[in-house]
């Protein structure tokens, strides 16, 4: 099990994420509601939960390289590499917080056997396809139909990855949304995820799209700068500790900050991202609607402004001051 000392301490106010048992109809209600939801017990992920721990991986998870991050801290903030060189192009600077290497699974283990306060960090993140060796066997004979029922019902669009997770105890993915739907499933250790729905939007400041940082929060979770970010006191999060066989649903747009339990061993998780289904739009809009329709909007602007740095002046000019009560 797990306590609260192995948890990081934000300055948040979370409330808990319900978790129900794979068979309740109430899981269905969350889903349509585009609401995060625990699903428990289920056996969608069960042939990993009963045989995968870092032996096993080290022994059946093959290829001649797999993708690894290197960070020398405890946060992994993706970025987009190809948004790297448009930033410098524009004078923008961005420092890569992690980096991304090739690794064999052997590597991967011994170092993270060996590994030591001070040294670097890692967390293999590699999209399951046939490079992972015998471990796709046991994937194959996951709960394909629970899923595929889910993604029906709701009318989801179609499966488009399936990431496998190893991390090191007390790694951190820093708050982040996707523009997918995902079922996140916990396999070995304890994860902590901290979700904040779209309409937070405003309280946790992403990075401009044509950021490598698109799609992530400016907030250090750590450690708030709240004379930039002083709307981020008001964000109303919710948290669940993900156990072994535990399916989180993250819903689309909603953020989702993920931590490995500190103090508790490695932990392995797979993800199965859906595109989100069609876009019906009725009124008033969801939020997660209008977080899209201000995406294209940005999109518009960067393309016909040219320069980035003119896309936050021009929407100060609309809209400062105009729009008040
Ligand atoms: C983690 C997602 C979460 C993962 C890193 C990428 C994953 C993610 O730290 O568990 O599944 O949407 O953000
Ligand atoms: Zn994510």
């Amino acid at each position: 099990m797990w306590d609260q000392s192995q948890l990081r301490k934000y300055d948040l106010t979370l409330e808990a994420i319900p978790r129900l048992h794979h068979a309740d109809p109430k899981i269905d209600e969350y889903i349509a509601d585009n609401k995060p939801v625990v699903i428990a017990g289920s056996r969608v992920i069960r042939p990993a939960v009963d045989k995968w721990d870092m032996d096993y991986m080290e022994k059946c998870l093959g290829g001649p390289g797999l993708t690894v991050f290197v960070s020398q801290s405890h946060k992994f903030k993706y970025f987009d590499e190809n948004k790297v060189q448009y930033c410098l192009r524009h004078g923008i600077d961005f420092v890569p917080p992690t980096r991304r290497c090739k690794m064999r699974i052997g590597e991967f283990v011994r170092r993270l056997r060996e590994w030591k306060k001070g040294d670097d960090r890692l967390y293999l993140q590699q999209a399951v396809n046939s490079s992972v060796g015998n471990v796709v066997k046991d994937f194959m004979k996951f709960d394909w139909e629970y899923l595929a029922g889910k993604q029906a019902k709701h009318n989801w669009g179609p499966l488009s990855s399936n990431l496998l997770l190893l991390s090191m105890e007390g790694n951190v993915t820093p708050c982040h949304y996707d523009e997918q739907q995902n079922f996140f499933g916990q396999v070995y250790g304890y994860k902590r995820c901290i979700l904040f729905p779209p309409s937070d939007y405003e309280c946790l400041y992403p990075h401009p799209l044509y950021h490598p940082h698109d799609r992530q929060s400016m907030v250090d979770f750590d450690k708030p700068d709240y004379s930039r970010f002083p709307k981020f006191k008001k964000a109303r999060g919710c948290e669940a500790v993900l156990e072994p066989g535990d399916i989180l649903y993250i819903p689309i747009y909603w953020w989702h900050h993920v931590e490995s339990l500190m103090r508790a061993g490695p932990t392995i998780s797979v993800n199965f991202w859906y595109k989100g289904g069609p876009i019906s739009l009725e009124y008033p809009l969801k939020d997660h609607q209008k977080v899209s329709i201000s995406r294209n909007v940005e999109k518009m602007l960067v393309e016909v402004l040219q320069d980035p740095k003119e896309v936050g002046p021009l929407l100060e000019m609309m809209a400062g001051g105009r729009f008040g009560e």
